[in-house]
């Protein structure tokens, strides 16, 4: 049993641990930032980031800033840090079950959202609340069961996603005709309602396809992970424990990641949550984002089953990597946009795996991976990060405990991604960011541009 805070006690007795108190601590903080922000647009509103280059323009923005995301911030040879803390600090400061090892999610979900370490009974509040708000309503089960059972994972939990947006509190809301100041206050109620029930809709997608529709009921006395893991049909207690530093790991990349930012941009058009985390996740079901984990654990079993082998050595492994390369073919779970070193989530997981299970025969070869890719990726002179993303490790892991159906793997990390990007639209809201519309231009206006400046030099 984890909870022990039980019911959070009711405003007027004086106590910080009212119903409803982070929604009103959240507010209070989003009121200061905003005072700040203005002053900063108005002293500092026309000073220069930076410059952007055509190249840029062509090539998927890379390196332009253009928007703002509170909840996490990303360097290139670091890492994430969330709310200034990275992986490793989370791991110590954030509120774990009574004997646990690793952070509670509850826990990352309040950080991005007040921007404070939480305490013990912050976190038992977030998991209370998130037990209370998490029945799913029966028609989003008839709308996954109307899919064949073969159709991918991804589609049937956005598919959901969006059933489960005939609820929200903000569409009503807003048809209702509210004003502009009171947007964030839905968007937080749907927020936190919409997170409740992922686990729920994840696991009755998991167990329809793949364990006969065998479902299982939520234990409301477990923390959010613990549920989701019981819910899927698990119940080692170290399983629990990968869960919560997945479901931790994976929240938040900064805003300019596809699923953050397609969450971001739908959001700033006040479509509701669920709306714009519906387009976040089929952004995050893309091949070279959040499937990429499904393709990796694809990738190294079709290298096996090439050699012959459940273990093979460095040197097959390379010539494996010369191959996929040879084939005009990714590596998957290798390079990143942004990152310029091996991902912080890679090493928390590969520690985990160390501590948990360093003889599984998988987590071996991704291990052997890590040192034989590197510089056969960096010799082809073009790959900026030869370095292990997330996904590079997280389905060794899930396979180790029997979680082997790949195709899940991507539902995994949307069900965390949720925690970040609805928390930050929850912040674009109470901010008041407005709708994002930047400028686009065709190759022939690049050409009367460059045309121009030569004429000028
Ligand atoms: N294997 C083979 N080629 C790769 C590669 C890899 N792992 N990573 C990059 N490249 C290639 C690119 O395809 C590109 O080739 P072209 O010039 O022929 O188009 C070239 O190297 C330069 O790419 P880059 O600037 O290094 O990387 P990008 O910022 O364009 O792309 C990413 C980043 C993640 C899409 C890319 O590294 C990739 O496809 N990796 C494999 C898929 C993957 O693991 N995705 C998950 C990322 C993490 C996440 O979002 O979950």
């Amino acid at each position: 049993m984890f909870l022990t805070f039980g019911a959070p006690k009711c405003p007027g007795n004086n106590n910080r641990y009212y119903m409803g108190y982070v929604k009103d601590l959240f507010k209070s903080t989003a009121d200061e930032q905003n005072k700040e922000i203005k002053s900063i647009i108005e002293q500092h509103g026309n000073k220069k980031i930076e410059d952007v280059t055509i190249a840029q323009v062509y090539q998927g923005m890379r390196g332009i800033t253009g928007l703002v995301t509170e909840t996490s911030l990303l360097d290139a040879n670091e890492g994430i840090r969330f709310r200034g803390f990275s992986i490793p600090e989370l791991r110590e400061k954030l509120a774990k079950v009574p004997g646990g090892n690793e952070p509670l999610p509850e826990g990352l979900f309040y950080l991005m959202l007040i921007g404070q370490v939480p305490t013990q009974e912050d976190v038992e509040h977030i998991s209370a609340t998130w037990a209370r708000r998490s029945h799913v309503p029966n028609y989003v089960f008839d709308v996954i069961e109307s899919f064949p059972v073969s159709a991918h994972p991804m589609t049937q939990f956005t598919a959901a996603i969006l059933a489960l947006g005939t609820e929200s509190k903000f569409a009503k809301a807003y048809n209702e005709g509210i004003s502009k100041k009171v947007h964030w206050d839905y968007i937080y109620e749907d927020t936190m309602t919409l997170i409740a029930r992922l686990p729920r809709i994840a696991a009755y997608i998991y167990r329809r396809k793949y364990k006969n529709g065998e479902h299982i009921q939520p234990d409301g006395m477990l923390d959010w992970s613990g549920n989701f893991a019981h819910m899927l049909g698990y119940e080692d207690e170290s399983f629990r424990e990968l869960m919560r530093l997945y479901l931790t790991i994976h929240a938040d990349h900064e805003g300019g990641n596809v699923s953050a930012h397609a969450t971001h941009l739908v959001g700033s058009a006040l479509s509701d949550p669920y709306l714009s985390f519906a387009a976040g996740m089929t952004g995050l079901a893309g091949p070279l984002h959040g499937l990429a984990n499904q393709e990796v654990i694809r990738w190294i079993e079709e290298m096996c089953k090439d050699l012959n082998s459940d273990q093979p050595t460095k040197d097959q492994i390379a010539a494996y990597i010369h191959k996929t390369l040879t084939e005009g073919k990714v590596v998957p779970g290798y390079g990143h946009a942004v990152l310029r070193k091996t991902d912080p989530r890679f090493t928390a997981q590969m520690e985990f795996a160390k501590l948990h299970c360093p003889d599984d025969p998988t987590i071996k070869t991704v291990w052997n991976i890590y040192e034989v890719a590197p510089p056969i990726l960096e010799s082809t002179g073009k790959i900026k990060n030869p370095w292990p993303n997330v996904d590079a490790h997280s389905g060794a892991l899930l396979k180790h405990y029997g979680l082997v159906e790949e195709e899940f793997y991507t539902v995994l990390f949307g069900v965390s991604r949720a925690l970040g990007v609805l928390a930050s639209l929850c912040w674009d809201r109470a901010l008041g960011f407005p709708l994002e519309r930047p400028k686009s231009i065709t190759t022939e206006w690049v050409k009367n541009f460059i045309k121009k400046g030569e004429a000028v030099s």
